[in-house]
């Protein structure tokens, strides 16, 4: 079974029972749910041959050598093993379980690249814990930010204690420097319609849009619901009621924007209570940084326009902002050979997903191979992908690593 489709799908199986919370799949950055997954991970990656590290921030790393020693800069493929609460299988899962079935492929066949070949199992993408994305592929690439040490989560625990909780030391995170890299490719569920649509196993992502993250504070006062008239309140919920709806209408101004609110607390929370404060999430996307730009400062106008009318005060705190990554065209013309080498046609696409791809792509060229999921299903135990189409993404990585080289420094084999 190693080396295959298969292979990949029974053990995205088995890593899909490995969670924080029983009846639904939950794995979120420095948990034990998650070491577990990593050491797993890491135990397939060491039966492969490779030599296996875990950093502090919980990133599972394996390293197939190459010919020429540790001489040249390693080729990574990775992903992510964390999820967000109640996940489907494959989100993440998928693209480590290619890479590493590819190494399989490539040590069953005795290939070697010029470069080390380097898998690696990021600890946390989805940014479901501390509400900032990226904090094991930015520790991984020497980009972790001081001021993420400090976050909490929804118990109150930093980050700082999250990490420490595991026996690992959060201060490693800052000191670990940018690697020299020959370049990244991450395998990843469509997580979309399209390549289903089209009716087509894999695609060639172009770019990966930009998104704002950001949290809303809208507080009113609280006041007793039977005897608080009406024109009198300052109701925190209703106020948000009407931003969230603004959000919706102001994000469907504009083709290829997207806005969502997909968390939202009341406080105090008690059905005989006129709330007195109300926080959600916002999260704003697009592949051009000006359109979404554009999308939040709307926002933000008119939510304050509500905020004042209402005579709630608003707090609006961006979390985290990633700029549009545009995929490397060298990689992504090696891809789509490597597709047409398969018999089948390349076709391109954006991702309005955000993936560790992002934030390598900060430190080496980046490119991304999509695969066909179920109805475009993702963040949902009904995710799924076909084992002919997991098998069409492991011969095109094998072949995009061993194919001719490109104009640009190729990936040689002995
Ligand atoms: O939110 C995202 O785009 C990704 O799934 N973390
Ligand atoms: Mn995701
Ligand atoms: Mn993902």
């Amino acid at each position: 079974m190693t080396g295959t489709a298969a292979g990949v799908l029974a053990r995205a199986v088995a890593l899909g029972e490995i969670s924080e919370e029983p009846g639904r799949l939950t794995r979120r950055f420095a948990t034990g749910a998650l070491r577990a997954a990593g050491d797993l991970v890491g135990e397939w990656m060491a039966a492969a041959g490779m030599e296996v590290r875990r950093d502090d921030a919980g990133n599972v790393v394996g390293r197939y050598a190459g010919t020429g020693g540790d001489a040249r800069p390693p080729f990574v493929l990775g992903s992510h093993l964390d999820t967000v609460p109640g996940a489907g299988r494959y989100d993440g899962v998928l693209g480590v379980l290619v890479s590493v079935a590819v190494v399989e492929r490539l040590v069953t066949r005795s290939e070697r690249l010029a470069f080390p070949l380097e898998v690696a199992a990021f600890a946390d993408e989805e940014g479901a814990r501390f509400g900032v994305a990226y904090l094991g592929s930015t520790a991984y690439a020497g980009l972790f930010e001081p001021a993420w040490l400090h976050l909490v989560d929804e118990s109150g625990t930093t980050v700082t204690d999250a990490v420490r909780s595991l026996g690992d030391d959060p201060d490693a995170l800052l000191r670990a420097s940018q690697p020299t890299l020959s370049g990244y490719l991450e395998v990843h569920i469509e997580q979309g319609p399209v390549l289903e649509h089209e009716d087509l196993p894999v695609g060639v992502v172009t770019a990966i849009s930009g998104r704002t993250r950001a949290s809303i504070g809208l507080r009113g006062q609280a006041g007793h619901a039977g005897t608080l008239p009406m024109p009198w309140r300052r109701d925190a919920l209703a106020a948000a009621a009407e931003a969230v709806l603004a959000v919706e209408e102001i994000g469907g101004r504009e083709d290829g924007l997207v806005a969502t609110v997909g968390m939202l607390s009341v406080e105090p929370g008690a059905a005989n209570v006129v709330p007195g404060a109300a926080t959600f999430s916002l999260d704003v996307r697009h592949v051009d940084d000006r359109a979404r730009g554009r999308a939040t400062g709307q926002m933000l106008e008119v939510i304050s326009r509500i905020a004042a009318t209402r005579q709630v005060e608003l707090d609006w705190e961006v979390l985290h902002e990633t700029p549009a990554v545009a995929m490397a065209p060298w990689l992504r013309e090696r891809l789509a050979e490597a597709i047409g080498a398969e018999g089948l046609r390349a076709t391109s696409l954006v991702s309005g997903a955000g993936h560790d791809a992002v934030v390598l792509a900060r430190v080496c060229d980046a490119a991304m191979l999509f695969v066909r999921c179920a109805g475009g299903i993702s963040h949902d135990p009904r995710e799924s992908v076909d084992e002919a189409d997991v098998a069409v993404a492991i011969d095109v990585v094998e072949r995009f690593l061993l194919g001719e080289g490109l104009a640009r420094p190729s990936l040689e084999t002995r």
